[in-house]
């Protein structure tokens, strides 16, 4: 019988062979892993657990928040604020950060989240997830606030994402490549399933909401055209196209199997940059897919370099396929 690697003996052999993890963020990244267990078993209750429909109220975004984004909501903040590794933790489900009660000890570590991404595809049975990211405080900064949260993505100590689909995957990267975990029901437990993930550089696939097209900007419009045109076309070759309208699901089969995400600045709302958050949706899925070998960024520049400017700031998302993402940021840049 092969021998199952669990997420702990993975962590602790990325401690202690590879310096890559000290031991705060160690155990922060178990405990997120126990949450993100426990939004598992409400998500795979469904109906039978009451946890379908929405619970009448609106997240700061002006959003109609579901019963699941707010339990699983519950569920990471109480799973971490008394671990000692944290100072704060900030949601989309939040408007502003949530400090680790002083009953509790103060860590040196900040956790953001996206509880329940996809959240349109909760009463419809379809993939959802949870999307984090861990940042270190700022050194010497005294006590806590929204602008220790402030970093680019490249600082981000790990981030990842846990998908509830046929199988609850947790997909992590702490700097030194990507790897997935596939939770055991029985057991109970995260058996490593996938390291050293790779996207491939090249890929036939794309997942864009094309309900949005006559809003695109034109270098979106053209690349996908080409896209479109198949064969006989300037590509070469017939493309296919995804939408699970869950990111985590989208960025998962990208993982996976290679192939572009774009969630790109349209014409709806000009005022804003993207529909998708930068700090718990765009710069976690970031660092994890240029781990993979992949790229992101909003169309002209890296994602990970973008400096935030505040807490749920949103930003224009293109990732994946090195070579797609490298061709449709260069139709941005030549259009100037
Ligand atoms: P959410 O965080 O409120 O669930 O919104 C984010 C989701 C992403 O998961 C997904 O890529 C996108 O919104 C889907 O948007 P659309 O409804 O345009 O298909
Ligand atoms: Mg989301």
């Amino acid at each position: 019988m092969t021998k199952r690697i669990s997420l702990t003996q993975y962590l602790i052999e990325q401690q202690r062979l590879h310096g890559h993890i000290p031991s705060q963020l160690r155990l922060l990244i178990e405990v997120v892993a126990r949450a993100c267990k426990r939004i598992s078993i409400s998500v795979n209750k469904g109906a039978l657990g009451d946890v379908l429909g929405t619970a009448g109220s609106e997240n700061v975004q002006g959003e109609v928040q579901k019963k699941l984004d707010i339990i699983a909501n519950e569920v990471l903040i109480e799973a971490n604020e008394w671990g000692g590794a944290l100072a704060a933790m900030a949601s989309e489900e939040m408007e502003g950060i949530y400090v680790v009660p002083n009953r509790y000890p103060q860590g040196e570590y900040l956790l953001l989240f996206d509880p329940l991404d996809g959240s349109s595809n909760i009463d419809v049975n379809v993939s959802i997830g949870t999307i984090f990211s861990v940042l270190k405080k700022p050194d010497g900064s005294a006590g806590v606030s929204e602008d220790d949260f402030l970093q680019p993505g490249s600082q981000q100590a790990a981030a990842g994402y846990c998908v509830y689909g046929p199988q609850t995957t947790l997909v992590l990267t702490v700097g030194d490549g990507v790897a997935m975990f596939t939770l055991d029901r029985e057991q109970g437990s995260w058996v490593l399933t996938a390291d050293d993930v790779q996207i491939p550089a090249d890929t036939k696939e794309f997942a864009i909401n094309m309900s949005n097209m006559r809003h695109w900007a034109p270098p979106v419009k053209h690349y996908i055209d080409e896209c479109l045109a198949g064969k006989t076309g300037p590509r070469g070759k017939d493309f296919n196209m995804r939408w699970i309208a869950s990111m985590v699901a989208d960025v998962h089969r990208i993982l996976t199997r290679g192939g572009v995400f774009m969630y790109p600045w349209d014409q709806r709302e000009p005022e804003k940059a993207g529909k998708l958050r930068l700090m718990y949706e765009a710069n976690p899925m970031s660092f994890l897919v240029e781990q993979a070998g992949g790229a992101s960024t909003n169309g002209r520049q890296r994602i990970l370099d973008l400096q935030p400017t505040k807490l749920h700031e949103r930003v224009s998302v293109v990732l994946g396929s090195k070579n797609e993402v490298d061709r449709i940021t260069q139709y941005h840049l030549d259009a100037k």
